[in-house]
């Protein structure tokens, strides 16, 4: 299952979409002339590394329609981050980060996976989502 494209990107384009973002959405003078942005959302950035064998950190926490970018790094040989429950699966070569950006929505206890094999200790790469809220 591949992750639609236009949301795995290289993280060094993200600062420039950001900005474009930012520049298309309404904005005005506040009393001290500063530009007020308004209803611009910034993910919550969770870094996480794939390497031989293990997800760094395995268990991460987020809250249900939060906002989150994943920036996922490998090491050692290709792996992926994969959320089966989320749709999400992407692959990184070492030292290659790429971002995914989603909102979780729903709540519960999801399985994190590597859905690349990568060698001997493949199947011990796992790690949770879990996704709290309501
Ligand atoms: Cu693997």
């Amino acid at each position: 299952m591949a992750w639609p494209q236009e949301k795995v990107r290289d993280h060094q384009e993200l600062p420039s979409q950001l900005t474009q973002q930012r520049e298309e959405s309404p904005s005005q003078l506040s009393p001290a002339g500063a530009v007020v942005q308004e209803d611009v959302r910034v993910p919550r950035v969770i870094p996480v590394v794939a390497t031989n064998w293990y997800f760094e950190p395995d268990i991460l926490t987020v809250e249900k329609g939060e906002l989150i970018e994943l920036l996922v790094t490998g090491g050692g040989v290709e792996h992926s981050l994969s959320l089966p429950a989320f749709g999400i699966e992407v692959a990184v070569k070492p030292d290659e980060t790429k971002s995914i950006i989603f909102t979780p929505d729903k709540v519960g206890t999801f399985p994190m996976l590597c859905s690349v094999y990568c060698g001997d200790g493949h199947s011990s790469m796992t790690g949770r989502l879990i996704v709290t809220g309501e």
